[in-house]
C-alpha cells in the first residue's frame, strides 16, 4: 500500500488497526475505484456496494457490538474514513452519513426501542440512513431553522423543507432536525411517510457520485415513537452539533486520505514524465511542490494522530474544527499543486486528481465552512463570539 509517513506515524498502530486500514484499502482498491470514474461521470453512487460496506465494518463502527457495530477506537475509525476518502470523497460521505449522522444520534439520544430496530439494519447496510439539518435558507446557521414540530393527536407533525441531504432519495429513514414549540428536536421520518418527499439534486460539479437531495415534509405524521427521546431539555443545537463532531473527525482523517491520493499520482507522473531530456521530478521546482504537499499531509497526519487520543479521552468541538479545518485546506491545495505537476493530463478523468478537487469544494463547505470553523477558532481565543 502507498503511504507517507516520514514521522513513523503509522507505526504507532497495533496489530487490530493495521488490518482494519490495510483490508479498508484493499476493498477500495479492488471493488469501489474500478467503477469510480463511471458513477463520477453519471452522477450516481455504487448502491450494490452497500451492504458490502456493511459487511466491511465501514457503516457506524463506532457504535457497541450490541447494536451491530465493533465499538472501535477512535484511531481505527480515523484509518477507515482515510482509506475510504482515498477512494473517493462520496464514498466517505455515504459512511459518514450513515454512522456518524445516523447510527449516533439514534444510539446517544435515541430510545432501547429504536437503538434495537434501527441500529443493526443500518450498521449491516440493509438500510440507509440521512441526517436532514441544512434547510435552503438556514445553512451555517441551523439555529435558525423553520422546520416545525406540532405534538398532535397521532404523534408529530411535521412541516418544513431540507436541502443538501446527502443519500435522502435512497434513504430508508431520515433524521430531521425541527423545532417544537421553539426547542431543536430530532425525529425519525421514515420512507413512504404521507406528506414526506425526497428528490434528487442534479448538476452537481462536485461529489458527482453521491446522492444529495432536497426533502419536503408537508403535514407529515410520525407517531410519538420516532421522537428521540433521550435528549435532555434545553439542550436547542447541542444534540445535531455533537453528531456533526462525529462527521467532522472523520472528515479530518478523511482528508488526508483523499490529499494521499493526488500526492501518490503526482509524484508518480513526475517520475516518468520526461521534460528537457529528464524526468520533470528532477526540476528543482517541481521537488518543491512535491516538498510542500509532504509536508503538508505529515501536519495534517500529526493533527489526526492526536486529535483520536483526544477523542477517546474527551475532546472539545473546538479541536474538532482545527482539524476539519486544517486538513480540508491541505487537501485541497495539495490536489490543485498535483493537478498543476500533471499539466494537461491533469484535468482528465483518467487521473483521480480533478475529481479529488472538485469534490473537496464541497467537504471545504459541508460540516460547517473553512469560515465558520475559523470563527469557531476565533472565538476560542478571543473569547468573543463572532455570530452573535
Ligand atoms: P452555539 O451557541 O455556539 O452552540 C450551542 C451549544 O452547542 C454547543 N456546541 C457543540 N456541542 C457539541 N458539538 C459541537 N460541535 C458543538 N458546537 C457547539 C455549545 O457549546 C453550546 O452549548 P451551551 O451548553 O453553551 O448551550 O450555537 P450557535 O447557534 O451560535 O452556532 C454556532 C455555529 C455557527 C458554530 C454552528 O451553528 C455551526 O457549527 N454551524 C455550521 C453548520 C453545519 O456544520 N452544518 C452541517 C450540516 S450536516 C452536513 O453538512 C453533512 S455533510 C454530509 C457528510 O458528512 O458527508
Ligand atoms: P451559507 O451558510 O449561506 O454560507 C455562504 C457563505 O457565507 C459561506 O462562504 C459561509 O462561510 C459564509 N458565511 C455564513 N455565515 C457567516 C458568518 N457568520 N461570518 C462569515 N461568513 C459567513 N446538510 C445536511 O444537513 N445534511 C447533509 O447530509 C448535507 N450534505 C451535503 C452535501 C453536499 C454536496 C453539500 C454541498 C452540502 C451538504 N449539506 C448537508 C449542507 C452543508 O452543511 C451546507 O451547505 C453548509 O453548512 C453551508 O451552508 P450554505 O450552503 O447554506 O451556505
Amino acid at each position: 500500500m502507498k503511504n507517507l509517513d516520514i514521522y513513523q506515524l503509522y507505526e504507532k498502530l497495533s496489530e487490530e488497526e493495521k488490518q482494519i486500514w490495510e483490508t479498508t484499502h484493499r476493498f477500495v482498491e479492488k471493488e469501489f475505484l474500478p467503477q469510480i470514474t463511471h458513477h463520477h461521470r453519471e452522477e450516481t453512487f455504487p448502491i450494490e456496494l452497500i451492504p458490502k460496506l456493511g459487511e466491511m465494518g465501514f457503516l457506524g463502527p463506532q457504535i457497541p457490538e450490541e447494536y451491530g457495530g465493533q465499538n472501535l477506537g477512535s484511531r481505527a475509525y480515523g484509518l477507515i474514513m482515510q482509506e475510504l476518502e482515498r477512494g473517493d470523497s462520496g464514498l466517505r460521505s455515504f459512511a459518514s452519513v450513515q454512522g456518524a449522522l445516523v447510527m449516533y444520534p439514534i444510539w446517544r439520544y435515541g430510545s432501547e426501542e429504536q437503538k434495537k430496530k434501527w441500529l443493526p439494519l443500518l450498521a449491516s447496510g440493509q438500510k440507509i440512513g440521512c441526517f436532514g439539518l441544512t434547510e435552503p435558507d438556514h445553512g451555517s446557521n441551523p439555529n435558525g431553522m423553520t422546520t416545525r414540530a406540532q405534538k398532535s393527536e397521532h404523534g408529530y407533525t411535521l412541516n418544513g423543507n431540507k436541502m443538501w441531504i446527502t443519500n435522502g432519495s435512497i434513504a430508508d429513514i431520515a433524521v430531521i432536525w425541527a423545532k417544537l414549540d421553539g426547542e431543536i428536536r430530532g425525529f425519525l421520518v421514515e420512507k413512504g411517510t404521507p406528506g414526506f418527499k425526497a428528490t434528487t439534486m442534479k448538476g452537481k460539479f462536485s461529489l458527482r457520485a453521491s446522492i444529495t437531495s432536497e426533502l419536503n415534509l408537508s403535514e407529515c405524521v410520525v407517531s410519538s415513537e420516532n421522537i428521540l427521546p433521550n435528549l435532555p431539555e434545553g439542550q436547542g443545537l447541542k444534540a445535531p452539533l455533537s453528531c456533526l463532531s462525529q462527521a467532522r473527525y472523520g472528515i479530518a482523517w478523511g482528508a488526508i486520505g483523499s490529499a494521499l491520493a493526488t500526492f501518490h499520482c503526482a509524484l508518480e507522473y513526475a517520475q516518468n514524465r520526461i521534460q528537457f531530456g529528464k524526468p520533470i521530478a528532477q526540476h528543482q521546482i517541481i521537488q518543491a511542490r512535491l516538498a510542500e504537499m509532504a509536508s503538508d499531509i505529515t501536519h495534517a497526519q500529526l493533527m489526526a494522530f492526536q486529535l483520536a487520543e483526544l477523542k477517546d479521552k474527551k475532546v472539545h468541538p473546538t479541536q474538532v474544527s482545527l482539524a476539519k479545518r486544517n486538513n480540508v485546506k491541505m487537501a485541497i491545495e495539495t490536489a490543485r499543486s498535483a493537478r498543476t505537476i500533471l499539466g494537461g493530463n491533469g484535468i482528465m478523468d483518467e487521473y483521480p486528481i480533478m475529481r479529488h478537487l472538485m469534490n473537496l469544494e464541497t467537504v471545504l463547505t459541508y460540516e460547517g465552512t473553512h469560515d465558520i470553523h475559523t470563527l469557531i477558532l476565533g472565538q476560542h481565543i478571543t473569547g468573543l463570539n463572532a455570530f452573535s
